[in-house]
């Protein structure tokens, strides 16, 4: 083989641990998050790097081509690089391994300087350099192996060491090229309908509320260490889904059908379902597989239209006793009609979480939020119908994996401080903890140390019996081993029972209690 030749395998070697390095990293942006992408960060970078008067040049020279050109000069430059480091790890090994490290780093340094990166956005450039190191050093050791067998003299055919290395080097040189294009293009695209979404959803203003929540009352919120805080920021807010690639729905595509056992169907896109009196109020969702003194729920401030409304202008038929609602994906919930209905709750088709746009995977752009009830019954995201129907026709997602067709949240109560491996000193120490009963309210919390009385802890104000409520007990804690308990009475004098009940079928039971040790 001539040099030239060689260099321009090694050249194309290159090439491809580029592109394998790009299609893992697009792939790891897809499932981490869509803004890691190292192309995207580059290019933004080298837009936000470039001098003004460059910009102001490629503008003039090519008017509103100039992403084009930019995106094109990018290509350029890195199908160069790439080459030059195949070329490079041929003939001056590990400096090709080096080069590709070094422009990896350069691009990982991209990806999480970016506005509201975090650390794990480095994850995928940083597997993509890996998986490209990999595949530049399998493929030039192939190529090396043809070269020298290509070079020894012998037997001329389909069998003689030279065809069978040479026939392993573009194995696995066309193999990577397809498996890394279909999955770079793929993630690719995916990732591109994400980001123009998430920008629908940046610049999206939502109305103010016609009915805006009561300001929160001041003794509402205790300021201790550790507690959870009140209204839960969506960022920290728990998520449970069966969705494996969050739904991304473009709001002026989105619409809902209201179906079934009605007079009038009906069907509202996002700018009406905006231009409705909205309602704004806080509701704590609930997860039906928290488990005892687990963390799958949260409290936030949700703007949205009430279902009711929408459901009187469809006019359910007689003997109708059950909504069936959609998700774009598929999920499926039933939940109670006369809960939906009813004029004392505000059972709302969310737009608005916590003041800005639903995100993305809470379910953008409308979601249902129903107070009283499991998430799993109630609280469907990214939904797209409403069918009023039956219990006896209809069965939902996880009604048909053996859960209660009726999930009204239960009386419960947790202890977040003092939390788990934390050293206590003699004297008086703080518990303290969250309880709820949702649109029930809470009317008592009690604490017991060791097996001593159960002491009431003091409540803090509510927001509204929809929500959960803080709640504290001073204790003086004392040298040695302790249980702590908890344990809370709802409005209707129900006081949560001892025994520990799984949370299948229908949520969990029992006291949430925690050993500490002091001194
Ligand atoms: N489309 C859809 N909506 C869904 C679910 C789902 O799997 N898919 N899970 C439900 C369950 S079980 C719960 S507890 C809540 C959780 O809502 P969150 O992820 O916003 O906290 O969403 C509900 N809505
Ligand atoms: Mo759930």
């Amino acid at each position: 083989m001539t040099r030239r030749r060689e260099n321009l395998w090694a050249a194309l070697v290159g090439l491809l641990a580029a592109g394998v390095t790009l299609a893992i990293a697009e792939l790891g942006a897809l499932l981490l998050a869509p803004a890691s992408s190292p192309l995207l960060a580059v290019g933004s970078l080298v837009i936000d790097l470039v001098p003004a008067w460059v910009k102001s040049l490629v503008i003039s020279l090519f008017g509103t081509d100039d992403k084009a050109v930019l995106l094109i000069t990018l290509a350029v430059l890195v199908v160069a690089l790439a080459a030059g480091i195949g070329i490079l790890e041929y003939r001056r090994p590990p400096f090709g391994i080096a080069g590709l490290v070094v422009v990896g780093g350069i691009a990982t340094l991209a990806v999480t300087t970016r506005a509201e990166s975090t650390a794990v956005w480095a994850v995928p450039t940083v597997a993509g350099m890996v998986g490209g190191v990999i595949v530049l050093r399998l493929a030039v050791v192939a190529l090396h192996r043809w070269s020298r067998d290509a070079a020894s003299a012998g037997p001329v055919g389909t069998g003689t060491p030279a065809a069978v290395s040479r026939r392993g080097f573009l194995t696995l040189l066309v193999g990577a090229a397809a498996a890394s294009a279909v999955v770079g293009v793929a993630a690719r695209t995916m990732n591109a309908g994400t980001t123009a979404v998430n920008a629908v959803r940046m610049a999206l203003k939502l109305p103010k509320p016609a009915v805006a929540a009561a300001p929160i009352p001041a003794g509402a919120s205790l300021a201790i260490d550790g507690l959870a805080p009140l209204v839960t920021p969506n960022k920290d807010f728990y998520r449970i889904d069966t969705a494996l690639q969050v739904p991304v729905i473009d709001p002026a595509q989105w619409r809902l059908r209201i179906t079934g056992m009605v007079e009038n169907e009906i069907e509202i896109g996002f700018d009406e379902l905006l231009a409705l009196p909205l309602v704004e109020t806080y509701v704590t969702l609930m997860c039906v597989s928290n488990e005892v003194g687990g963390s799958l729920t949260g409290n936030a401030k949700w703007l949205g239209y009430p279902i009711r409304d929408l459901l009187a202008r469809a006019k359910p038929a007689k003997g109708a006793d059950v909504v069936l609602s959609t998700s774009q994906d598929g999920f499926t919930a039933t939940t109670p009609l006369e809960v939906l209905q009813d004029t004392e709750r505000d059972s709302l088709l969310a737009v608005g979480m916590n003041g800005e746009a639903l995100p993305l995977e809470h379910g953008y752009p409308v979601r249902m939020v129903v107070p009283g009830l499991y998430g799993y019954v109630s609280a469907t995201k990214w939904v797209v119908e409403l069918k009023v129907s039956t219990f006896a026709k209809e069965s939902a997602y996880w009604t048909d994996r053996g859960w209660s067709a009726k999930g009204p949240v239960k009386t419960s109560s947790r202890i977040d401080v003092p939390s788990f491996g934390v050293s206590l000193e003699p004297g008086p120490v703080a518990i303290a903890g969250v309880a709820w009963a949702q649109h029930v309210g809470i009317e008592r919390v009690e604490v017991r140390v060791d097996n001593d009385p159960w002491q009431e802890a003091t409540l803090a104000e509510a927001i509204s019996a929809d929500t959960w409520r803080q709640w504290f007990f001073e204790w003086v804690a004392t040298s040695g081993d302790h249980t702590l308990e908890v344990r809370a009475t709802d409005v209707t004098g129900f006081t949560q029972t001892e025994e520990r009940v799984d949370v299948v079928p229908n949520g969990a039971e029992g006291w949430h209690t925690i050993q500490v040790r002091v001194g």
